[in-house]
């Protein structure tokens, strides 16, 4: 790239050449874009900053919340709510939705947000990172209610993630393909590196936690059996596996050099549909992957599609490489 392409710049000439986005959106995503700059610096000062360990708290799903899980939610909350792009916020982290006050304006942009996406990883140093969604709030209705957020995720307008590794990488779409952003901290900005990201169709590499085999569905373990049986098996090829437990972490893989990740629905706790949720991470990571060529399913059904019916709702998740998303889930309807 010759010269740099900053964030600000790239969202600009989106919405001037393409029409992409409206002024509210891109205000929107530069704010979102700014908090992940200031949760990276969080996560970076890390046990000099005091940030690391338990905060003593549960979030509404009976999760131990970390320190930085509130710290990044918070972040989050203070650096969107007076902009005047948004008319509320949804936060795997807090029980309801978060109405913007009245002493601020009231934007049309809804914001769902897994501020801290990996939390098991945050003490030992791992990649972790911000999960974000965006729809647009319904019209005709005066305020705001939790019913409006219940949108399918093929309603978004934006969706993305920031992963905080050994780069701090922005990772966005606004329905035009996918685009990467490292953050340069001489400069404190993020500087597209990469553009039309595309995930290749085949892959030798899946990500599956394998310690839940035993818990599985018969089509996931069928796949994952034939995986293992690699050259010799009925795939006749070697399968890779890797497993970093931060989902950012893995989807980031998976759309570098491709892969597939699942986090399927299993039978320790068999009235839920699965560990993820749908708002603040199976939508965003699906539309970031349908948009680099990818597939996500449910097992049964294309994620994007799904009408939530809760805020916390959880759902199965099959993403990646398309041709494995669509052999596994072929395995789930028996095809
Ligand atoms: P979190 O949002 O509370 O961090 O939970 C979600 C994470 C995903 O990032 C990751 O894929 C998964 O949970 C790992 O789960 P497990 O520890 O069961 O392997
Ligand atoms: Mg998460």
């Amino acid at each position: 790239m010759s010269s740099k392409i900053s964030l600000t710049r790239y969202l600009v000439e989106q919405q001037r050449v393409d029409g992409l986005i409206p002024s509210q959106l891109r205000l929107l995503l530069e704010v979102v874009a700014r908090a992940c700059k200031g949760i990276s610096q969080a996560v970076n000062k890390g046990a000099l900053g005091g940030v690391l360990g338990t905060a003593g708290t549960e979030n509404v799903q009976g999760e131990v919340q970390k320190k930085l899980d509130i710290i990044a939610n918070e972040v989050l909350i203070e650096a969107n709510e007076w902009g005047g792009h948004l008319a509320a916020m949804a936060s795997e982290e807090m029980d309801s939705i978060y109405v913007v006050p009245n002493r601020y304006p009231q934007g049309e942009y809804l914001l769902l947000f897994d501020p801290l996406d990996g939390s098991s990883n945050i003490d030992v140093n791992v990649s972790i990172g911000t999960i974000f969604s965006v729809l647009k709030k319904p019209e005709g209705l005066a305020g705001v209610t939790e019913a409006d957020f219940l949108q399918a995720g093929a309603k978004q307008v934006a969706a993305g993630y920031c992963v905080y590794g050994p780069q701090t990488t922005l990772v966005l779409t606004v329905g035009d393909g996918v685009a990467m952003f490292t953050l340069d901290r001489e400069q404190g900005s993020f500087v597209l590196t990469q553009e039309n990201v595309r995930i290749p169709e085949d892959t030798q590499e899946f990500a599956i936690n394998m310690s839940n085999m035993r818990h599985w569905d018969a089509p996931v373990k069928r796949y994952i059996d034939e995986c293992l049986a690699g050259k010799e098996g009925p795939r006749g090829k070697d399968f890779n596996m890797r497993w970093i437990a931060s989902m950012v972490a893995d989807v980031h893989r998976i759309l570098t050099r491709g892969g597939v990740f699942m986090y399927p629905w299993d039978k320790r706790e068999p009235e839920k549909p699965g560990k993820l949720r749908l708002m603040y991470e199976a939508n965003p990571m699906s539309w970031l992957i349908e948009q680099a060529g990818g597939a996500a399913t449910n097992g049964r059904q294309r994620i994007l599609d799904i009408a939530p019916t809760k805020l916390h709702e959880r759902v199965s998740v099959m993403l990646g490489s398309k041709n494995e998303v669509e052999r596994v889930t072929s395995y789930h309807l028996k095809l």
